[in-house]
Protein backbone atom coordinates (compact mmCIF):
# COMPACT_ATOMS: atom_id res chain seq x y z
CA UNK A 1 0.00 0.00 0.00
CA UNK A 2 1.62 3.31 -1.12
CA UNK A 3 0.64 6.49 1.00
CA UNK A 4 -2.98 6.34 0.69
CA UNK A 5 -5.66 7.14 3.25
CA UNK A 6 -4.96 6.12 6.70
CA UNK A 7 -7.40 3.67 8.25
CA UNK A 8 -10.29 4.79 10.49
CA UNK A 9 -9.03 4.84 13.73
CA UNK A 10 -12.39 4.19 15.53
CA UNK A 11 -12.56 0.81 13.35
CA UNK A 12 -13.16 -2.13 15.20
CA UNK A 13 -9.14 -3.95 15.72
CA UNK A 14 -7.14 -1.04 14.85
CA UNK A 15 -4.67 -0.31 17.56
CA UNK A 16 -2.96 2.92 17.55
CA UNK A 17 -0.16 3.74 19.34
CA UNK A 18 3.23 6.01 19.63
CA UNK A 19 5.50 2.70 19.18
CA UNK A 20 4.76 -0.92 18.01
CA UNK A 21 7.85 -3.70 18.76
CA UNK A 22 7.87 -6.56 16.46
CA UNK A 23 9.14 -9.50 18.84
CA UNK A 24 9.58 -10.49 22.22
CA UNK A 25 12.80 -11.66 22.83
CA UNK A 26 15.89 -10.08 24.72
CA UNK A 27 15.56 -6.47 22.46
CA UNK A 28 11.53 -6.33 22.23
CA UNK A 29 11.22 -6.73 26.01
CA UNK A 30 13.88 -4.04 26.85
CA UNK A 31 12.29 -2.20 24.25
CA UNK A 32 9.00 -2.19 25.54
CA UNK A 33 10.29 -1.20 28.76
CA UNK A 34 12.57 1.76 27.52
CA UNK A 35 9.69 3.47 25.65
CA UNK A 36 6.62 2.29 27.84
CA UNK A 37 7.96 3.05 31.05
CA UNK A 38 10.90 5.66 30.59
CA UNK A 39 9.40 7.36 27.58
CA UNK A 40 5.55 7.14 28.51
CA UNK A 41 5.04 6.14 25.41
CA UNK A 42 1.94 4.06 24.37
CA UNK A 43 3.91 0.98 23.16
CA UNK A 44 2.79 -2.76 22.72
CA UNK A 45 5.03 -5.66 21.46
CA UNK A 46 3.63 -8.18 18.69
CA UNK A 47 4.89 -11.71 18.81
CA UNK A 48 4.44 -14.81 16.65
CA UNK A 49 5.05 -17.75 19.52
CA UNK A 50 2.86 -17.62 22.60
CA UNK A 51 5.50 -16.69 24.84
CA UNK A 52 8.54 -14.48 25.43
CA UNK A 53 12.08 -15.61 24.57
CA UNK A 54 12.35 -14.75 20.90
CA UNK A 55 15.48 -16.82 19.04
CA UNK A 56 15.29 -19.23 22.33
CA UNK A 57 11.49 -19.60 22.25
CA UNK A 58 11.68 -21.57 19.00
CA UNK A 59 15.47 -23.07 19.06
CA UNK A 60 14.47 -26.01 21.42
CA UNK A 61 16.47 -28.55 19.79
CA UNK A 62 18.64 -30.86 22.00
CA UNK A 63 21.90 -29.47 23.30
CA UNK A 64 20.54 -25.96 22.29
CA UNK A 65 23.01 -23.77 24.55
CA UNK A 66 24.00 -20.41 24.11
CA UNK A 67 27.74 -19.84 23.50
CA UNK A 68 28.03 -16.81 25.63
CA UNK A 69 28.95 -17.28 29.24
CA UNK A 70 25.44 -16.71 31.62
CA UNK A 71 27.37 -13.64 33.47
CA UNK A 72 27.71 -11.84 30.73
CA UNK A 73 24.36 -13.23 29.13
CA UNK A 74 21.84 -10.83 31.23
CA UNK A 75 20.16 -7.95 31.00
CA UNK A 76 22.93 -5.04 32.83
CA UNK A 77 20.71 -1.95 32.80
CA UNK A 78 18.67 -3.08 35.76
CA UNK A 79 20.63 -3.66 39.29
CA UNK A 80 17.98 -5.88 40.66
CA UNK A 81 17.68 -8.30 37.84
CA UNK A 82 21.13 -8.83 38.01
CA UNK A 83 21.66 -9.58 41.68
CA UNK A 84 18.22 -11.56 41.94
CA UNK A 85 19.04 -13.67 38.94
CA UNK A 86 21.48 -16.54 39.38
CA UNK A 87 22.34 -19.03 36.32
CA UNK A 88 23.07 -22.17 36.96
CA UNK A 89 25.62 -23.22 34.30
CA UNK A 90 28.74 -21.78 32.73
CA UNK A 91 26.48 -21.44 29.52
CA UNK A 92 22.77 -21.37 30.03
CA UNK A 93 20.82 -23.95 27.94
CA UNK A 94 17.76 -22.80 26.08
CA UNK A 95 15.25 -23.99 28.77
CA UNK A 96 16.99 -21.56 31.43
CA UNK A 97 16.96 -18.85 29.03
CA UNK A 98 13.65 -18.44 28.05
CA UNK A 99 13.42 -18.75 32.12
CA UNK A 100 15.39 -16.19 32.34
CA UNK A 101 13.52 -14.04 29.75
CA UNK A 102 10.23 -14.96 32.21
CA UNK A 103 11.34 -13.96 34.77
CA UNK A 104 12.70 -10.71 33.33
CA UNK A 105 9.07 -9.86 31.63
CA UNK A 106 7.21 -10.74 34.77
CA UNK A 107 9.11 -8.40 37.02
CA UNK A 108 8.94 -5.86 35.19
CA UNK A 109 5.38 -6.22 34.40
CA UNK A 110 5.46 -6.58 30.25
CA UNK A 111 3.63 -9.16 29.42
CA UNK A 112 -0.11 -6.97 29.34
CA UNK A 113 1.30 -4.95 26.82
CA UNK A 114 2.55 -8.44 24.44
CA UNK A 115 -0.11 -9.81 22.14
CA UNK A 116 1.41 -13.25 21.90
CA UNK A 117 0.63 -15.75 19.04
CA UNK A 118 0.55 -12.69 16.72
CA UNK A 119 2.68 -12.90 13.49
CA UNK A 120 3.03 -9.76 11.77
CA UNK A 121 2.41 -10.25 7.84
CA UNK A 122 3.46 -6.16 6.67
CA UNK A 123 4.22 -2.65 7.68
CA UNK A 124 3.47 0.08 5.23
CA UNK A 125 4.63 3.89 6.10
CA UNK A 126 1.56 5.99 5.36
CA UNK A 127 3.15 9.29 3.97
CA UNK A 128 0.61 11.29 4.38
CA UNK A 129 0.01 10.73 8.35
CA UNK A 130 3.74 10.20 8.84
CA UNK A 131 2.42 6.77 10.41
CA UNK A 132 3.03 3.01 10.36
CA UNK A 133 -0.05 0.68 9.21
CA UNK A 134 1.10 -2.85 10.82
CA UNK A 135 -0.78 -5.87 10.05
CA UNK A 136 -0.80 -9.32 11.49
CA UNK A 137 -1.92 -12.99 10.41
CA UNK A 138 -4.39 -13.04 12.92
CA UNK A 139 -6.31 -9.75 11.59
CA UNK A 140 -4.79 -7.24 13.84
CA UNK A 141 -4.01 -3.91 12.61
CA UNK A 142 -2.00 -1.18 14.47
CA UNK A 143 -1.14 2.05 13.71
CA UNK A 144 2.06 4.21 15.33
CA UNK A 145 4.84 6.15 14.99
CA UNK A 146 7.37 4.41 15.47
CA UNK A 147 8.11 0.93 14.05
CA UNK A 148 11.03 -1.08 16.16
CA UNK A 149 11.70 -4.44 14.44
CA UNK A 150 13.46 -6.51 17.25
CA UNK A 151 12.95 -9.64 15.14
CA UNK A 152 16.61 -11.03 16.31
CA UNK A 153 19.32 -11.97 13.48
CA UNK A 154 18.95 -15.80 13.49
CA UNK A 155 14.94 -16.56 13.48
CA UNK A 156 14.25 -17.13 9.82
CA UNK A 157 15.15 -20.98 9.04
CA UNK A 158 17.03 -22.42 6.26
CA UNK A 159 15.81 -25.13 4.74
CA UNK A 160 17.84 -26.51 1.76
CA UNK A 161 15.52 -27.62 -1.40
CA UNK A 162 16.19 -30.97 -1.76
CA UNK A 163 14.78 -33.07 -4.45
CA UNK A 164 12.46 -35.35 -3.18
CA UNK A 165 12.25 -33.93 0.29
CA UNK A 166 8.72 -33.77 0.31
CA UNK A 167 8.67 -38.30 -0.51
CA UNK A 168 10.29 -38.77 2.75
CA UNK A 169 8.42 -41.02 5.00
CA UNK A 170 10.11 -40.36 8.12
CA UNK A 171 9.80 -37.56 10.29
CA UNK A 172 12.06 -34.43 9.50
CA UNK A 173 12.66 -31.29 11.71
CA UNK A 174 14.82 -27.94 11.10
CA UNK A 175 17.07 -27.28 14.65
CA UNK A 176 15.51 -23.44 14.57
CA UNK A 177 11.40 -24.88 15.26
CA UNK A 178 11.67 -27.47 17.02
CA UNK A 179 8.85 -29.34 18.55
CA UNK A 180 7.97 -28.08 22.02
CA UNK A 181 7.06 -32.04 23.25
CA UNK A 182 10.46 -32.80 22.11
CA UNK A 183 11.44 -35.72 19.59
CA UNK A 184 12.51 -38.96 20.85
CA UNK A 185 14.83 -41.08 19.11
CA UNK A 186 15.38 -43.90 20.77
CA UNK A 187 16.00 -46.88 18.19
CA UNK A 188 15.54 -44.58 15.48
CA UNK A 189 17.99 -44.21 12.50
CA UNK A 190 18.63 -40.58 12.58
CA UNK A 191 20.44 -38.27 9.55
CA UNK A 192 21.40 -34.96 10.55
CA UNK A 193 23.01 -32.18 8.18
CA UNK A 194 24.90 -29.45 9.21
CA UNK A 195 27.90 -29.26 11.31
CA UNK A 196 27.60 -25.27 12.25
CA UNK A 197 27.62 -24.16 15.54
CA UNK A 198 24.09 -26.02 16.18
CA UNK A 199 24.55 -29.27 14.69
CA UNK A 200 27.96 -29.42 16.58
CA UNK A 201 25.97 -28.57 19.72
CA UNK A 202 22.89 -31.76 18.27
CA UNK A 203 25.08 -34.71 17.74
CA UNK A 204 26.73 -35.57 21.00
CA UNK A 205 23.06 -35.30 22.59
CA UNK A 206 20.68 -37.03 19.53
CA UNK A 207 23.75 -39.57 19.64
CA UNK A 208 23.28 -40.92 22.91
CA UNK A 209 19.82 -42.32 22.36
CA UNK A 210 19.30 -42.57 18.87
CA UNK A 211 19.57 -46.23 17.65
CA UNK A 212 22.50 -44.80 14.95
CA UNK A 213 23.45 -41.28 13.83
CA UNK A 214 24.48 -40.30 10.42
CA UNK A 215 26.25 -36.87 10.24
CA UNK A 216 25.89 -35.44 7.17
CA UNK A 217 29.20 -33.08 6.76
CA UNK A 218 29.46 -30.60 4.03
CA UNK A 219 32.07 -28.05 5.48
CA UNK A 220 34.20 -29.01 7.91
CA UNK A 221 34.48 -27.17 11.32
CA UNK A 222 36.80 -26.06 13.85
CA UNK A 223 35.40 -26.09 17.29
CA UNK A 224 36.42 -25.66 21.10
CA UNK A 225 35.67 -27.24 24.07
CA UNK A 226 32.90 -25.32 25.65
CA UNK A 227 34.24 -26.63 29.20
CA UNK A 228 30.58 -25.89 30.52
CA UNK A 229 29.35 -27.01 34.11
CA UNK A 230 27.59 -25.96 37.10
CA UNK A 231 28.47 -22.68 38.85
CA UNK A 232 30.35 -22.81 41.81
CA UNK A 233 29.52 -21.11 44.56
CA UNK A 234 32.69 -18.87 44.78
CA UNK A 235 32.37 -18.05 41.16
CA UNK A 236 28.69 -16.67 41.69
CA UNK A 237 30.10 -14.59 44.27
CA UNK A 238 32.62 -13.35 42.78
CA UNK A 239 30.22 -12.42 39.77
CA UNK A 240 27.80 -10.89 42.40
CA UNK A 241 30.57 -9.13 43.94
CA UNK A 242 32.49 -7.41 40.67
CA UNK A 243 29.02 -6.39 38.51
CA UNK A 244 30.45 -3.13 37.65
CA UNK A 245 33.64 -4.12 36.54
CA UNK A 246 32.41 -7.25 34.54
CA UNK A 247 29.84 -4.53 32.94
CA UNK A 248 32.83 -2.55 32.11
CA UNK A 249 34.83 -5.30 30.04
CA UNK A 250 31.93 -6.82 28.47
CA UNK A 251 30.93 -2.89 27.08
CA UNK A 252 34.22 -2.13 25.87
CA UNK A 253 35.57 -5.18 24.40
CA UNK A 254 34.74 -5.60 21.00
CA UNK A 255 32.50 -8.73 21.33
CA UNK A 256 31.11 -8.10 24.18
CA UNK A 257 32.22 -11.11 26.28
CA UNK A 258 34.21 -11.19 29.59
CA UNK A 259 37.35 -12.10 29.07
CA UNK A 260 40.22 -9.51 27.79
CA UNK A 261 42.11 -10.04 24.44
CA UNK A 262 45.92 -10.86 25.27
CA UNK A 263 48.30 -8.44 24.27
CA UNK A 264 51.07 -10.92 23.38
CA UNK A 265 51.15 -12.00 19.70
CA UNK A 266 51.67 -15.55 17.99
CA UNK A 267 55.39 -15.51 17.69
CA UNK A 268 56.34 -13.25 20.32
CA UNK A 269 56.58 -16.67 22.47
CA UNK A 270 58.57 -19.99 21.26
CA UNK A 271 56.96 -23.09 20.29
CA UNK A 272 57.24 -24.57 23.89
CA UNK A 273 55.38 -21.48 25.83
CA UNK A 274 52.99 -21.44 22.47
CA UNK A 275 51.67 -24.63 23.12
CA UNK A 276 51.36 -24.20 26.57
CA UNK A 277 49.21 -21.17 26.19
CA UNK A 278 47.22 -22.88 23.52
CA UNK A 279 46.89 -26.17 26.06
CA UNK A 280 45.61 -23.51 29.05
CA UNK A 281 43.03 -22.28 26.54
CA UNK A 282 41.84 -24.94 25.72
CA UNK A 283 41.36 -26.35 28.91
CA UNK A 284 39.92 -23.53 30.16
CA UNK A 285 36.90 -23.87 26.88
CA UNK A 286 34.60 -21.57 25.17
CA UNK A 287 35.30 -18.64 22.81
CA UNK A 288 38.28 -16.87 25.11
CA UNK A 289 40.47 -19.45 23.05
CA UNK A 290 40.13 -16.56 20.41
CA UNK A 291 41.49 -14.18 22.74
CA UNK A 292 44.66 -16.22 23.82
CA UNK A 293 46.82 -14.25 21.39
CA UNK A 294 45.84 -11.02 19.98
CA UNK A 295 46.33 -11.54 16.29
CA UNK A 296 44.65 -14.31 15.91
CA UNK A 297 41.66 -12.60 13.85
CA UNK A 298 43.86 -10.01 12.00
CA UNK A 299 47.10 -12.01 10.80
CA UNK A 300 46.85 -15.53 8.59
CA UNK A 301 49.73 -16.65 9.72
CA UNK A 302 49.19 -16.55 13.34
CA UNK A 303 45.98 -17.95 12.36
CA UNK A 304 47.06 -20.92 10.83
CA UNK A 305 49.48 -22.18 13.77
CA UNK A 306 45.72 -21.77 15.83
CA UNK A 307 44.02 -23.64 13.63
CA UNK A 308 46.69 -26.41 13.16
CA UNK A 309 46.68 -26.91 16.93
CA UNK A 310 42.70 -27.03 16.87
CA UNK A 311 43.03 -29.80 14.26
CA UNK A 312 46.18 -31.27 16.51
CA UNK A 313 43.69 -31.68 19.17
CA UNK A 314 40.74 -33.44 16.38
CA UNK A 315 43.47 -36.13 15.34
CA UNK A 316 44.83 -36.43 18.79
CA UNK A 317 40.47 -36.96 19.80
CA UNK A 318 39.38 -38.82 16.96
CA UNK A 319 40.37 -42.56 16.75
CA UNK A 320 39.02 -43.56 12.97
CA UNK A 321 42.16 -42.03 10.87
CA UNK A 322 39.62 -41.72 8.00
CA UNK A 323 37.19 -39.84 10.05
CA UNK A 324 39.58 -37.64 11.79
CA UNK A 325 40.88 -36.30 8.36
CA UNK A 326 37.19 -35.70 7.27
CA UNK A 327 36.87 -33.61 10.19
CA UNK A 328 40.31 -31.68 9.61
CA UNK A 329 40.15 -31.07 6.24
CA UNK A 330 38.85 -27.07 6.97
CA UNK A 331 39.05 -24.95 4.10
CA UNK A 332 38.65 -21.89 6.33
CA UNK A 333 40.93 -19.97 8.82
CA UNK A 334 39.83 -20.18 12.39
CA UNK A 335 36.94 -18.35 13.29
CA UNK A 336 36.23 -16.92 9.83
CA UNK A 337 33.17 -19.05 9.99
CA UNK A 338 31.47 -18.75 13.33
CA UNK A 339 33.12 -20.57 15.71
CA UNK A 340 31.30 -23.03 17.63
CA UNK A 341 32.22 -24.32 21.04
CA UNK A 342 31.02 -28.17 22.19
CA UNK A 343 30.76 -30.66 25.12
CA UNK A 344 32.36 -33.72 23.03
CA UNK A 345 31.41 -32.88 19.34
CA UNK A 346 34.46 -34.92 18.48
CA UNK A 347 34.20 -37.40 21.07
CA UNK A 348 31.12 -38.68 19.85
CA UNK A 349 32.31 -39.83 16.40
CA UNK A 350 34.48 -42.64 17.91
CA UNK A 351 30.86 -44.06 19.29
CA UNK A 352 29.89 -47.20 17.53
CA UNK A 353 26.28 -45.62 16.20
CA UNK A 354 28.00 -42.61 14.59
CA UNK A 355 28.60 -42.31 11.20
CA UNK A 356 30.32 -39.37 9.19
CA UNK A 357 29.52 -39.02 5.75
CA UNK A 358 31.53 -35.86 3.51
CA UNK A 359 28.48 -34.45 1.42
CA UNK A 360 31.25 -32.11 -0.07
CA UNK A 361 33.18 -34.66 -1.60
CA UNK A 362 29.75 -36.97 -2.56
CA UNK A 363 26.89 -34.03 -2.25
CA UNK A 364 23.58 -34.67 -1.49
CA UNK A 365 21.29 -35.54 -4.85
CA UNK A 366 17.67 -35.99 -3.21
CA UNK A 367 16.11 -37.05 -0.16
CA UNK A 368 14.14 -40.56 -0.90
CA UNK A 369 10.89 -41.82 0.78
CA UNK A 370 13.34 -43.70 3.12
CA UNK A 371 16.34 -41.36 3.70
CA UNK A 372 19.04 -39.33 2.27
CA UNK A 373 20.92 -40.29 -1.21
CA UNK A 374 24.21 -38.60 -1.94
CA UNK A 375 26.59 -39.87 -4.76
CA UNK A 376 27.90 -42.31 -2.64
CA UNK A 377 24.54 -44.38 -1.84
CA UNK A 378 21.63 -44.27 -0.33
CA UNK A 379 21.10 -43.62 3.93
CA UNK A 380 18.14 -45.30 5.42
CA UNK A 381 16.69 -43.09 8.22
CA UNK A 382 13.53 -42.83 10.28
CA UNK A 383 14.66 -39.12 11.49
CA UNK A 384 15.99 -36.23 9.38
CA UNK A 385 17.31 -33.22 11.71
CA UNK A 386 18.20 -30.14 9.48
CA UNK A 387 21.31 -28.43 11.56
CA UNK A 388 20.90 -25.93 8.52
CA UNK A 389 20.78 -22.74 9.88
CA UNK A 390 19.08 -19.19 9.01
CA UNK A 391 18.66 -16.98 6.70
CA UNK A 392 20.76 -14.57 8.23
CA UNK A 393 20.32 -11.18 9.45
CA UNK A 394 18.11 -10.25 6.52
CA UNK A 395 15.15 -12.73 6.44
CA UNK A 396 13.60 -12.03 9.60
CA UNK A 397 13.41 -8.48 8.34
CA UNK A 398 12.57 -9.49 4.30
CA UNK A 399 9.73 -12.33 5.61
CA UNK A 400 7.56 -9.58 6.39
CA UNK A 401 6.55 -7.27 3.84
CA UNK A 402 7.77 -4.12 5.16
CA UNK A 403 7.24 -0.63 2.45
CA UNK A 404 8.39 2.80 2.79
CA UNK A 405 8.24 6.06 1.35
CA UNK A 406 6.12 5.71 -2.17
CA UNK A 407 5.68 2.10 -1.09
CA UNK A 408 9.08 1.04 -1.62
CA UNK A 409 9.66 -2.27 -0.79
CA UNK A 410 12.51 -3.03 1.81
CA UNK A 411 13.59 -6.35 -0.24
CA UNK A 412 13.86 -4.38 -3.57
CA UNK A 413 16.08 -2.02 -1.72
CA UNK A 414 18.04 -4.41 -0.33
CA UNK A 415 18.10 -6.82 -3.90
CA UNK A 416 21.98 -6.26 -3.96
CA UNK A 417 22.74 -6.92 -0.36
CA UNK A 418 21.29 -5.02 2.70
CA UNK A 419 21.86 -1.02 3.40
CA UNK A 420 21.71 0.75 6.61
CA UNK A 421 22.90 3.87 8.29
CA UNK A 422 24.12 1.82 11.67
CA UNK A 423 22.16 -1.05 10.98
CA UNK A 424 19.58 0.85 12.73
CA UNK A 425 17.71 2.89 9.67
CA UNK A 426 17.02 2.66 6.46
CA UNK A 427 16.63 6.02 3.59
CA UNK A 428 13.55 6.15 2.63
CA UNK A 429 12.03 4.04 5.85
CA UNK A 430 10.77 7.40 8.30
CA UNK A 431 10.74 6.23 11.76
CA UNK A 432 11.59 2.79 11.61
CA UNK A 433 14.13 1.17 13.49
CA UNK A 434 16.00 -1.91 13.50
CA UNK A 435 17.66 -3.56 16.78
CA UNK A 436 20.69 -5.47 15.82
CA UNK A 437 19.71 -4.63 12.03
CA UNK A 438 22.57 -5.89 9.30
CA UNK A 439 25.44 -3.62 9.29
CA UNK A 440 25.57 -3.21 13.15
CA UNK A 441 27.82 -5.85 15.30
CA UNK A 442 25.20 -8.06 16.14
CA UNK A 443 25.76 -11.47 15.66
CA UNK A 444 30.17 -10.69 15.99
CA UNK A 445 29.21 -9.75 19.33
CA UNK A 446 27.71 -10.87 23.18
CA UNK A 447 24.10 -10.55 21.53
CA UNK A 448 22.68 -9.09 24.94
CA UNK A 449 25.47 -6.72 25.34
CA UNK A 450 24.48 -5.08 21.04
CA UNK A 451 20.97 -5.48 21.77
CA UNK A 452 21.15 -3.05 24.85
CA UNK A 453 23.22 -0.34 23.21
CA UNK A 454 20.54 -0.37 20.10
CA UNK A 455 17.60 -0.13 22.33
CA UNK A 456 18.96 2.73 24.49
CA UNK A 457 19.88 4.35 21.56
CA UNK A 458 16.44 4.17 19.93
CA UNK A 459 15.12 4.96 23.14
CA UNK A 460 16.93 8.16 23.61
CA UNK A 461 16.78 9.47 19.59
CA UNK A 462 12.78 8.65 19.89
CA UNK A 463 12.71 11.05 23.40
CA UNK A 464 15.33 13.93 21.41
CA UNK A 465 12.60 13.58 18.72
CA UNK A 466 9.44 13.95 21.12
CA UNK A 467 11.38 16.59 23.35
CA UNK A 468 11.73 18.31 20.08
CA UNK A 469 8.56 17.96 18.54
CA UNK A 470 10.17 16.65 15.67
CA UNK A 471 7.58 14.61 13.43
CA UNK A 472 9.85 11.99 11.77
CA UNK A 473 13.83 10.78 11.26
CA UNK A 474 15.63 8.94 8.60
CA UNK A 475 18.57 7.94 7.60
CA UNK A 476 20.19 9.80 4.28
CA UNK A 477 20.51 7.87 1.19
CA UNK A 478 24.50 9.60 1.08
CA UNK A 479 25.11 8.55 4.67
CA UNK A 480 23.49 4.85 4.34
CA UNK A 481 25.90 4.71 1.51
CA UNK A 482 28.95 5.40 3.52
CA UNK A 483 27.77 3.35 6.43
CA UNK A 484 27.87 0.22 4.18
CA UNK A 485 31.20 1.18 2.21
CA UNK A 486 32.48 0.80 5.83
CA UNK A 487 30.50 -2.06 6.96
CA UNK A 488 32.99 -3.59 4.04
CA UNK A 489 35.86 -1.33 5.38
CA UNK A 490 35.58 -2.85 8.49
CA UNK A 491 35.01 -6.39 7.42
CA UNK A 492 37.95 -6.68 5.07
CA UNK A 493 40.90 -5.34 7.64
CA UNK A 494 39.74 -8.60 9.38
CA UNK A 495 40.60 -12.36 8.36
CA UNK A 496 36.68 -12.40 7.13
CA UNK A 497 36.58 -12.39 3.46
CA UNK A 498 39.10 -15.52 3.40
CA UNK A 499 35.93 -17.28 3.90
CA UNK A 500 33.05 -15.99 1.69
CA UNK A 501 31.36 -19.06 1.77
CA UNK A 502 29.49 -18.14 5.47
CA UNK A 503 26.29 -17.03 6.41
CA UNK A 504 27.67 -13.36 7.55
CA UNK A 505 28.22 -13.60 3.41
CA UNK A 506 24.46 -14.48 2.97
CA UNK A 507 26.33 -17.54 0.85
CA UNK A 508 24.38 -20.43 2.99
CA UNK A 509 21.13 -19.07 1.12
CA UNK A 510 21.27 -19.68 -2.69
CA UNK A 511 20.31 -16.57 -4.71
CA UNK A 512 21.06 -14.13 -1.78
CA UNK A 513 23.92 -11.74 -2.35
CA UNK A 514 27.05 -12.19 -1.06
CA UNK A 515 27.46 -9.44 1.15
CA UNK A 516 29.31 -9.56 4.41
CA UNK A 517 26.34 -8.45 6.80
CA UNK A 518 27.34 -7.23 9.85
CA UNK A 519 30.04 -4.79 11.58
CA UNK A 520 33.32 -5.81 12.09
CA UNK A 521 34.73 -2.66 13.70
CA UNK A 522 34.08 -3.78 17.34
CA UNK A 523 31.35 -3.07 19.41
CA UNK A 524 33.16 -0.24 21.72
CA UNK A 525 34.28 1.30 18.49
CA UNK A 526 30.41 1.52 17.30
CA UNK A 527 29.28 1.88 20.66
CA UNK A 528 31.95 5.99 20.37
CA UNK A 529 30.28 6.05 17.04
CA UNK A 530 26.17 5.90 17.94
CA UNK A 531 27.35 7.97 20.78
CA UNK A 532 29.07 10.95 19.14
CA UNK A 533 26.10 11.22 16.29
CA UNK A 534 23.52 11.25 19.07
CA UNK A 535 25.64 13.82 20.58
CA UNK A 536 25.78 15.65 17.52
CA UNK A 537 22.08 15.95 16.80
CA UNK A 538 22.29 13.15 14.21
CA UNK A 539 24.26 14.23 11.94
CA UNK A 540 23.40 11.71 8.42
CA UNK A 541 19.68 11.72 9.23
CA UNK A 542 17.12 13.74 7.49
CA UNK A 543 14.70 15.36 10.38
CA UNK A 544 11.03 15.90 10.19
CA UNK A 545 11.46 19.66 11.14
CA UNK A 546 13.17 20.09 8.02
CA UNK A 547 16.14 20.22 9.15
CA UNK A 548 18.85 17.94 7.30
CA UNK A 549 21.29 16.54 9.46
CA UNK A 550 25.06 17.33 8.35
CA UNK A 551 26.16 14.08 6.35
CA UNK A 552 28.35 11.64 8.01
CA UNK A 553 31.43 9.99 7.11
CA UNK A 554 32.45 6.99 9.47
CA UNK A 555 36.41 7.57 10.80
CA UNK A 556 38.99 5.10 8.52
CA UNK A 557 39.48 1.81 9.71
CA UNK A 558 42.87 0.00 10.02
CA UNK A 559 43.87 -3.06 11.57
CA UNK A 560 45.48 -1.11 13.83
CA UNK A 561 42.36 0.52 15.04
CA UNK A 562 40.95 -2.94 15.45
CA UNK A 563 44.09 -4.17 17.96
CA UNK A 564 44.07 -0.98 19.72
CA UNK A 565 40.00 -1.16 20.68
CA UNK A 566 40.63 -4.74 21.64
CA UNK A 567 43.27 -3.88 24.41
CA UNK A 568 40.73 -2.63 26.93
CA UNK A 569 41.78 -4.05 30.10
CA UNK A 570 39.09 -5.48 32.76
CA UNK A 571 38.41 -8.69 34.67
CA UNK A 572 39.55 -11.56 32.77
CA UNK A 573 36.77 -14.16 33.93
P1 LIG B 1 25.09 -22.54 10.29
O1 LIG B 1 26.26 -22.07 11.04
O2 LIG B 1 24.65 -21.78 9.10
O3 LIG B 1 25.35 -24.05 9.90
C1 LIG B 1 24.53 -24.72 8.98
C2 LIG B 1 25.13 -26.02 8.62
O4 LIG B 1 24.29 -26.66 7.65
C3 LIG B 1 26.51 -25.88 8.00
O5 LIG B 1 27.28 -26.97 8.39
C4 LIG B 1 26.17 -25.96 6.51
O6 LIG B 1 27.23 -26.37 5.71
C5 LIG B 1 25.07 -26.97 6.51
N1 LIG B 1 24.27 -26.88 5.31
C6 LIG B 1 23.48 -25.85 4.92
N2 LIG B 1 22.91 -26.11 3.74
C7 LIG B 1 23.39 -27.33 3.35
C8 LIG B 1 23.20 -28.13 2.21
N3 LIG B 1 22.41 -27.73 1.21
N4 LIG B 1 23.83 -29.32 2.14
C9 LIG B 1 24.62 -29.71 3.16
N5 LIG B 1 24.86 -29.00 4.26
C10 LIG B 1 24.24 -27.82 4.36
O7 LIG B 1 23.79 -22.62 11.24
P2 LIG B 1 23.72 -23.00 12.77
O8 LIG B 1 22.28 -23.16 13.11
O9 LIG B 1 24.63 -24.12 13.08
O10 LIG B 1 24.30 -21.76 13.50
C11 LIG B 1 23.74 -20.48 13.28
C12 LIG B 1 24.15 -19.56 14.37
O11 LIG B 1 23.35 -19.76 15.51
C13 LIG B 1 25.52 -19.74 14.87
O12 LIG B 1 26.48 -19.24 14.06
C14 LIG B 1 25.45 -19.07 16.21
O13 LIG B 1 25.58 -17.68 16.05
C15 LIG B 1 24.10 -19.41 16.68
P3 LIG B 1 28.25 -25.26 5.09
O14 LIG B 1 29.08 -24.83 6.25
O15 LIG B 1 27.39 -24.15 4.56
O16 LIG B 1 28.98 -25.97 4.04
Amino acid sequence: MPDGSIVNKTQAGVTTLDALIIGAGFSGLYQLLSLRDKLGLKAKVVEAGDGVGGTWYWNRYPGARCDSESHSYSYYFDKELLEEWQWSERYPGHAEVVRYLNYAADKLDLKRDIHFNSKVLSAHYSQSENKWIVKTEDGREFVCTYLITAVGCLSSTNIPKFPGHESFEGEWYHTGQWPHEGVDFKGKRVGQIGTGSTGIQAVPVIAETAKHLTVFQRTANYSVPAANGPLSPDFQKYVQENREAIKKTIQTTPNGHPFVISERKVFDVDDEEREKIFEEAWTKGGLGFRACFQDIAFDKKANDVAADFIKRKIRSIVKDPETAKKLTDIDHPYATKRPPIDTNYFETFNRDNVTLVDVKAAPIEAITPKGVKTQDGEYELDILVFATGFDAMTGPLLNIDIQGRDGVKLKDIWEEGPKTYLGLQVAGFPNLFTVTGPGSPSVLCNMPVAIEQHVEWIRDCISYLEDNKISSIEATEESMQRWVEHVNDAANVTLMPHAKHTWYYGANVPGKPRVFMPYAGGMARYRAICADIAKQKYPGFKLGNGKHGQSYTPPKISVDDLVEAAMVKGPGV
